[in-house]
């Protein structure tokens, strides 16, 4: 049986992938921070499962991640922990370079220290190509960075490649265009909306505040996108792959898809809120996922319209059940 140890389980991509190394018969080994709050939400349908195990480690500690790779002895590391939020990043910039940036070094570190042939996987970012011009971003697109997150992945990017080469590790990393889900975090601007239209809707909420509606994102669906994540790993050579849907659209658009989906008016219910802007925006990002599609066989399944109808009507369901207890 091969184990996988999944950094950043508690997340979105985290609670995906588990299930799907679950489902291939791996052991799994979640690796949780400790919170004040137990924060398990997106992991307790596999939490009891006989093969997956949660443990504590923080992206600053190297020690820990040491004794994780001897106790465990995994065949692949995922690390998908960071502070993953653009705009709090302009707010709290130490604290989420020390993760995004130096929690993948620690690790590397470890791995080349304990077991040189541990798989390694990276969750690099389109955000990395911040405001450069030239769209469709591939693997070889400048990377333009325009947040102190998107700089600290951009380290990390490179240094998946450095260690790659100096060393031999089998480091890939997943360049992964936004991707969302029932899961997504809620301060995300798709959950953000699907909540508030849901809420709007059962009349628990009036108004919905947002920032930038202009800005074009490439949003694809988590579940697919964990399947690439294993497929990187699975490769005879390390290597790093562009994952999108080849399709872009405007904040604006998400939320005319779930507003008119839900039959309610955006003039009456949703304000701009100038503090909601970022010191500095990423205006357009749009993916070219060929290499992916030639080489891993993978393709994204669900595209802009389906996810935006999942998202909300998860949402409605649960917002409906709780708020009323049917
Ligand atoms: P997410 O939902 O924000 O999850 C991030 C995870 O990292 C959470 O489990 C969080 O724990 C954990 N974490 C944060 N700081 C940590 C620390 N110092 N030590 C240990 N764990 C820590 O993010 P996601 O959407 O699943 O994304 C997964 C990865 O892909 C991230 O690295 C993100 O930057 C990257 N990425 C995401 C997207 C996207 O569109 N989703 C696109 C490209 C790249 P808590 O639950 O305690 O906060
Ligand atoms: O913003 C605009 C905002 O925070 C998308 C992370 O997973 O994907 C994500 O980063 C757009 C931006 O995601 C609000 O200005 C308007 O242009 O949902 P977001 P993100 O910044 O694209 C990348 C690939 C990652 O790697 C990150 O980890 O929406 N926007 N109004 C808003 N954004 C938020 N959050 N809230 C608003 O009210």
């Amino acid at each position: 049986m091969k184990t996988a140890i999944i950094t950043g389980i508690t997340g979105q991509d985290g609670s995906y992938l588990a299930e799907f190394l679950l489902n291939k018969g791996y052991f799994v080994v979640g690796l949780k921070r400790r919170s004040s709050t137990i924060c398990t939400d997106r992991i307790d349908s596999f939490y009891d499962h006989p093969n997956f195990k949660l443990r504590y480690y923080n992206l600053n500690d190297s020690g820990c991640f040491y004794r994780l790779l001897l106790e465990y002895k995994p065949q692949e590391v995922y690390n998908l922990a960071a502070q993953s939020h653009v705009k709090v990043s302009f707010e709290t910039p130490e604290e989420t370079v020390n993760a995004v940036a130096m929690g993948p070094l620690r690790q590397l570190e470890a791995i080349r220290s304990v077991d040189p042939k541990i798989k390694f996987y990276q969750a690099s970012s389109s955000e990395m190509f911040g405001v450069n011009p030239d769209a469709p971003y591939n693997e070889k697109s400048r990377l333009m960075p325009a947040s102190p997150y998107a700089c600290a992945k951009v380290f990390a990017h490179n240094l998946v490649n450095n260690y790659r080469e100096s060393y031999g590790l089998h480091a890939s990393s997943g360049i992964l265009f936004n991707h969302e889900s029932p899961r997504r975090g809620e301060t995300f601007v798709t959950r953000k909306i699907t909540i508030a239209a849901a809420k709007i809707k059962l009349g628990l909420q009036d108004k919905l505040y947002l920032g930038n509606l202009d800005a074009k994102r490439d949003w694809g669906f988590a579940g697919d996108y964990v399947e690439a994540m294993w497929l990187m790993l699975q490769q005879k050579r390390p290597d790093d792959y562009v994952i999108s849907t080849g399709e872009t659209y405007s904040v604006n658009d998400f939320l005319e898809a779930v507003f008119d989906s839900a039959n309610l008016s955006i003039e009456k219910h949703v304000e701009i809120d100038p503090s909601l802007f970022r010191p500095q925006e990423v205006p357009y990002l749009l993916g070219d996922c060929t290499k992916a599609k030639k080489k891993l066989g993978w393709e994204p399944k669900i595209k802009f319209k389906e996810l935006a109808a999942m998202m909300y009507s998860y949402d409605i369901k649960r917002i409906r059940e709780l708020a009323f207890e049917v």
